[in-house]
């Protein structure tokens, strides 16, 4: 039967399915895209019977597909810890791990699947999805040293980094072909020694566009939060999302928004809660018409110019009330 792999194109997402094809090998169309880009199933055909793997992709976001896809004969294998609605499909040929744990992401489900096979790889995801203690936890508890656990993060990083982009053109690498490059590694610490692997360039990549959105201006400030700007190009919204982490991590104690420009002369808007109180983003931006998101992470799509200053002020109200 034909198969399909369909995966969010983040760190998490590609080593899931690392881990999946390494223990299994199977010829499979890939389905992905940017980060952002979650409504993949309905990309997969539905006229005839298929077998699919959905992995780290909400099915919530996803339910209308699924359901066509089981009416239409297909099986779905479905792996993921974001929102999955209101309940499971309730059908012979849908098999589902989801668990929605904040301490838990889908390569860490399937390591758990796979006894642990390819746990290096589940480290990646957990880094990649910044489940930074969960990551270092296993590392420590299988003997890694620091050194190897600093490089599993960093490929996590950077993996997760080239997912993030308005749309494929921005990326460095189609998440598609990162994953077929780095599949050729059991052991994800090997792609970094390997001297000619993609890992180089994907990490100098990093490195560059990093540089740049550290150099951001810091745009408003006060005790509870602060706001970078950066401007509407490509490296932008590729570094955008990381960026957000590693303000976060560097200010814990602070709220993170990274007000983006975009192409309709406003603003994009990613707001992260303080890592030492991950509550509240998503009522932050839900006060705007096109806000929303998790208690964690949030956004608004589109912020006029003229709601800037309004947003400044939610912003800094928003957790000095917590
Ligand atoms: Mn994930």
């Amino acid at each position: 039967m034909v198969h399909f792999d369909v995966f969010n194109g983040d760190a998490d997402g590609i080593g899931s399915l690392i881990q999946l094809r390494l223990i299994n090998p199977r010829q499979s169309s890939l389905i992905t895209g940017v980060k952002r880009d979650i409504a993949l199933l309905k990309h997969v055909p539905i006229n005839a019977p298929l077998s699919v793997t959905a992995l780290d992709i909400s099915l919530a976001k996803n339910r209308e597909a699924v359901d066509a896809l089981l009416s239409a004969g297909s099986s779905i294998d479905y792996i993921d810890h974001h929102a999955f609605g209101d309940s499971l499909p309730d059908h012979p040929s849908f098999s589902a791990q989801i668990e929605t744990a904040p301490t838990t992401c889908t390569g860490l489900l399937v390591n758990h699947r796979l006894n642990r096979r390819f746990e290096n790889w589940a480290i990646v995801c957990a880094f990649g999805d910044n489940l930074n203690q969960v990551a270092t936890g296993l590392a420590q508890a299988k003997g890694l040293n620091v050194l190897q656990t600093e490089n599993l993060q960093k490929l996590g990083v950077a993996m997760n980094y080239n997912a993030y982009g308005s749309t494929i053109e921005d990326l460095h690498y189609h998440p598609a072909d990162l994953y077929r490059k780095l599949v050729n590694y059991a052991d994800p610490l090997d792609c970094i020694e390997d001297g000619s692997s993609v890992w180089k360039p994907l990490h100098r990549a990093y490195l560059e566009d990093m540089e740049k959105g550290l150099g951001a201006p810091v745009v408003s400030e006060s005790e509870t939060a602060f706001a970078v700007e950066l401007p509407d190009e490509a490296w932008s919204r590729r570094v955008s999302g990381v960026l957000g982490n590693e303000l976060a991590n560097q200010s814990p104690d602070k709220a993170v928004a990274i007000l983006s420009h975009n192409a309709q002369s406003g603003y994009t808007i990613s707001i992260r809660a303080p890592l030492n109180n991950r509550h509240g983003a998503s009522d932050l931006a839900g006060q705007f018409p096109t806000g929303g998101g998790r208690a964690a992470a949030a956004g608004i799509n589109q912020l006029d110019s003229s709601d800037v200053e309004p947003f400044f002020k939610a912003l800094h109200r928003h957790w000095s009330m917590v």
